[in-house]
């Protein structure tokens, strides 16, 4: 017998307050796959970061749902009696789709941590509880309004401005919000649009005195990266190209990065997301807290795991109302400070507002023991 009881897959879709665009497209919904996982004790939620099109890796929510259905939610239902950390050695015959797997991994962990009334931040070791907070900011129509856009965040506060980047409209941006803002923490964030023959563009930004320029080349390419990160000075950091902390390791041995973004959904759920948090520590590299738009039910998850320790710039880990008028939680604020509080009670430490999963809710589907 196992203690897992069933596996409710969850496709929700909430619009966005304003269209988020990137070098690969442009999002106007967040739509995304929520696990639900029952224990005999509990119940947990994972939120799957995968989005409605394969662009930012290979998952994407129609590949997602049906890998978590026929493949990993029936290994979980029969894997005996699998502690949180043995459930990835269940779910490995599945070759990939880390982001799939990092729902029910953390779904799992998320029941059995509330079924112990702990903390998530508490098993993860942070050591705050209050995280420093970044917003990502999309390619806007015109530099006049990316500037309005950034003085808002500003004026709400927070403590780091990440521009989306894409050939042909970059450095001109960049520069002109460095003039508006010379002392702010500015970063770029190209999503791997660039080749190692673009190199004149990194070395105008390298002028603007950037925190990080982010996956500026191909997500496999950890050798160019590095050849990229030879000729500037500014930090190269890793986000597509870093998928589990052997990544992390390769690409830090390289000089590919001198940074690493965390995401726990691309590397395969919390417990990986630990080992690259530990990997990049152990080699004095650090880490921030990246995001994918996620629902209050992901934010709580990124936010306990931005309380760790080798968690040293802010993450983008931005207010619910960034993304939506309402969300599927009770909405994450940001303080003036550019701080946000990491939930507290058990488990995640929010529960999603069942009108709220209603109104948004495109399908359900439960797996559970013939
Ligand atoms: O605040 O959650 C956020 C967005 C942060 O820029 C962000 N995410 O490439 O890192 C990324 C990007 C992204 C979002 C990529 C959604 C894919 C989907």
């Amino acid at each position: 017998m196992t203690r897992v009881r069933s596996v409710e897959l969850r496709l929700v879709r909430l619009p966005l307050v304003r269209p988020f665009r990137t070098s690969f497209g442009e999002m106007t919904h967040k739509e995304c796959v929520l696990v639900r996982v029952e224990t005999e004790d509990a119940e947990g939620w994972g939120e799957c970061v995968a989005s409605t099109e394969p662009d930012f890796s290979e998952e994407w929510n129609e590949g997602v749902w049906l890998v978590l259905r026929d493949f990993l939610a029936p290994a979980l239902l029969h894997a005996g009696d699998p502690s949180a950390s043995e459930i990835e050695r269940a779910l490995a015959f599945v070759r990939g789709h880390p982001m799939a797997k990092a729902a029910l991994v953390n779904a799992l962990l998320d029941a059995d941590l509330r079924a112990e009334k702990r903390s998530l931040a508490t098993f993860l070791g942070a050591e705050r509880s209050r995280v420093e907070c970044g917003v990502s900011v999309g390619i806007a129509p015109s530099t006049a309004q990316l500037l309005e856009q950034v003085d808002g965040y500003l004026s709400e506060g927070y403590l780091r401005i990440k521009l989306k980047i894409e050939p042909g409209t970059d450095f001109e941006r960049v520069r002109a919000v460095r003039e508006a803002h010379p002392d702010i923490a500015l970063s770029v964030d190209a999503n791997a649009a660039y080749g190692l023959e673009d190199v004149d563009v990194f070395r105008q930004l390298d002028e603007l005195g950037l925190l990080m320029i982010e996956q500026p080349l191909h997500h496999q390419d950890l050798v160019n990266h590095a050849k990229l990160q030879s000729r500037l000075q500014t930090d190269v950091c890793l986000d597509e190209s870093i998928r589990s902390a052997a990544d992390a390791a390769s690409a830090i041995e390289l000089g590919a990065c001198r940074i690493v973004n965390v995401k726990q959904g691309r590397v395969g759920g919390l417990l990986e997301a630990v080992r690259v948090h530990d990997v990049c520590e152990a080699q004095g590299v650090p880490v921030w807290c990246g995001g994918m738009l996620e629902t209050g039910i992901g934010r709580a998850t990124n936010v306990a795991l931005a309380a760790m320790p080798n968690f040293h710039l802010p993450g983008d880990t931005s207010a619910s109302r960034r993304y939506f008028l309402e969300d599927l939680t009770e909405p994450f604020e940001l303080d003036p400070d550019g701080t946000m509080a990491v939930p507290a009670a058990p488990g995640i430490g929010v529960d999603p507002i069942p009108a709220r999963l209603e109104a948004t809710t495109l399908r359900i589907e439960r797996v559970g023991k013939e």
